[in-house]
């Protein structure tokens, strides 16, 4: 068994749980906060049969967009002495992030 730790944009959640849960995956959603633009996205938590990894990241790859998103410039980590002038930047933020990792163990009480 494998489990997926997807990062996904707000904008794609909705499709892909639904998609996901359609074709009998299990998904648990958490809000998250990137570090970077310190803006929301999504984590979902998928746990799936090594037989279903396959197609359950397809439909991640499937429904996650990339978008370009222009964000003010973070504050600096540390603090500063002197005046800080945020500034406009453009990002390119996904699809998807996605972590895969190996379960040990899967129980259910
Ligand atoms: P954020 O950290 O808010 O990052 C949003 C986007 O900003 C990133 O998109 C990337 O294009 C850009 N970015 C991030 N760090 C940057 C930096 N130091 N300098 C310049 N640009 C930077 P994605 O790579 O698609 O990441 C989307 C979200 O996935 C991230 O949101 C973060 O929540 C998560 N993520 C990405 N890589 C991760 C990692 N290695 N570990 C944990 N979470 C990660």
């Amino acid at each position: 068994m494998k489990l997926i730790i997807a990062i996904v944009q707000d904008e794609d959640v909705a499709r892909l749980v639904s998609s996901l849960m359609n074709e009998g995956f299990g998904v648990t959603k958490l809000a998250t906060t990137g570090g970077f633009l310190r803006a929301g996205n999504t984590t979902l938590l998928i746990g799936v049969d090594d037989e279903k990894y396959q197609p359950a990241m397809n439909v991640i790859e499937k429904i996650c967009k990339s978008r370009r998103q222009i964000a003010t410039s973070p504050s600096p980590v540390g603090g500063s002495t002197g005046t800080y002038m945020p500034y406009p930047i453009e990002v390119m933020v996904g699809g998807a992030i996605c972590f895969v990792v190996q379960v040990e163990q899967f129980v259910k009480f």
